[in-house]
């Protein structure tokens, strides 16, 4: 018998796998035609922010706040205590951060910005620098408006979307060191590590480099804090492709991870498959204190901190879920099945492939575009013409503006990221995605750029408007 059909195992020599769930509750999707996704992008500025999500097919705008709740995170919304103070659910959520990363003191936020925010005031002082591992764009904001300057101290292959390096979030050691002695310790606020790296691609970071920042911070008595929003993910790359981790479990490495910085903050709406939420945690007790009474101000008591008493309890029981070793593989490998499809046509894409996205190469796309013709944004815009299919830039439009000379800031990556929601989709939808981005790039030699009509003062991709040039 010849075979000419393949499953997607047997394509790569191996048994498939399977999502480790089934689906109880669907909600329909809607498909609107070519002319009326031509008249809704019009109408929202070529930015797929400002799209109705009523005119949108499949979503991939963002793996946040959009995954699938399981049915016990469902049940433990009825149980929740919306008592103004002490509600039990806070408790149950204390519990998960302490036993799935391991701090002592947790402060609840409405998401994670909430969180960046507090931190951010509590720990910077004006003019200090904090370093990290590439911006993020609510991360930099708020260090930045609490009078930080951000230093950008990831590694080279970072800035490389072709460089295949398996470690591309690592801190780049001999740059922080560099500016320490440029700077002097006491004028570095903490050094801020993210893993995975967000827009570097989904790139993690290795235990080898955190247990190495660790001991430079140590030695200059700098404080090390973790953005662990997609952490889990980050601990599954550990597990896969650094030696000597991969028997251990992902719960294993998360703590052993998060046991060499001093604190967290975290947006749950990725990770922990809630979709609203996020913390503080820092084992400090002084801090805590500080961060505790700021909570108040500015998010809501420190039991509840902007959310609901179910909401916590959702939270509570997604952080369970999330590091169970299944989970993590399937959703990762379901990125890496639409990445490895895109690579094997020969599109550019961002390796190694992420954790929660593809990131494709909008500059490989459209050499002809300068980048002040918005090449991420204009790749985003096409993708959702031919296919109602929602992306994000992450290019020069997210980059924002230098805050002391106004210009541009000119990242090297100009990038448009497919989000994959966790638990949300299929297998037949990243095969509709794939064909979708072939069009695109078949296309691409006739596509023309787009042209900045306004920008926000603030995080100027939510809301910036353009014209097709
Ligand atoms: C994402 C988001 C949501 C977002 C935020 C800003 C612009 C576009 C989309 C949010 C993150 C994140 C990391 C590493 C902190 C936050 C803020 N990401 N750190 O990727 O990825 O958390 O959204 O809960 O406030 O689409 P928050």
């Amino acid at each position: 018998m010849s075979i000419h059909l393949q499953t997607m195992g047997q394509q790569s020599g191996r048994r498939s796998w399977a999502e480790p769930w089934k689906i109880k509750m669907v909600e329909p999707l809607r498909m609107i035609d070519r002319t009326a996704r031509e008249q809704a992008l019009a109408e929202a500025g070529y930015n797929t922010f400002l799209l109705r999500s009523d005119d949108v097919y499949i979503d991939l705008l963002t793996d946040s706040g959009t995954s699938a709740m399981s049915d016990r995170q469902w049940a433990g919304m009825m149980t929740g205590d919306e008592a103004y103070a002490g509600s039990r659910n806070y408790y149950n959520l204390e519990a998960a951060i302490r036993r799935h990363y391991g701090y002592r003191h947790v402060v609840p936020t409405h998401q994670g910005r909430g969180a960046e925010h507090l931190i951010s005031q509590v720990a910077i002082r004006r003019g200090q620098f904090v370093p990290g591992n590439m911006y993020f764009t609510t991360t930099r904001l708020h260090q930045e408006l609490a009078g930080g300057i951000f230093v950008d101290v990831i590694c080279d292959e970072a800035h490389d979307p072709q460089s295949t390096a398996p470690f591309k979030g690592n801190v780049d050691l001999a740059k922080l060191e560099a500016l320490i002695d440029r700077e002097g310790a006491e004028n570095i606020a903490y050094v801020s590590l993210a893993g995975t790296v967000n827009m570097a691609g989904g790139q993690p970071v290795s235990m080898a480099n955190v247990r190495a920042l660790r001991e430079l911070t140590a030695r200059h008595g700098i404080r090390l804090y973790l953005d662990a929003t997609r952490m889990v993910e980050n601990a599954f790359f550990i597990q896969q492709n650094e030696d000597g981790w991969g028997d251990k479990p992902i719960a294993a490495i998360l703590r052993e991870f998060c046991e060499h910085t001093d604190g967290a903050w975290m947006s749950a709406k990725k990770d922990s498959l809630v979709n609203i939420g996020g913390w503080l945690a820092i084992n400090d007790r002084d801090l805590f204190e500080e961060l505790r009474n700021l909570v108040v101000v500015y998010e809501g008591l420190h039991t509840y901190g902007g959310l609901a008493g179910r909401d916590m309890e959702a939270m509570a029981i997604g952080i369970a879920e999330s590091v169970a070793d299944e989970h993590v593989r399937s959703r990762v490998e379901q990125v890496r099945y639409l990445g490895e499809l895109l690579s094997e046509w020969e599109i550019p894409i961002v390796r190694p492939i992420g954790g929660h996205a593809i990131f494709l190469d909008a500059r490989r796309f459209y050499p002809h575009l300068s980048q002040d013709e918005f090449p991420a944004q204009t790749l985003a815009a096409e993708l959702y013409l031919d296919s109602g299919i929602r992306s994000m830039e992450r290019g020069i439009v997210s980059a924002g503006r230098d805050p002391a000379t106004g210009e541009h800031n000119r990242p090297r990556l100009e990038l448009t990221r497919l989000t994959i929601p966790r638990r949300v989709y299929t297998q037949a939808h990243m095969d509709v995605v794939a064909e979708s981005v072939l069009a695109a790039w078949g296309s691409r030699a006739s596509t023309r750029g787009l042209k900045l009509l306004y920008e926000p003062k603030y995080l100027r991709f939510f809301q910036a408007r353009f014209e097709r040039l």
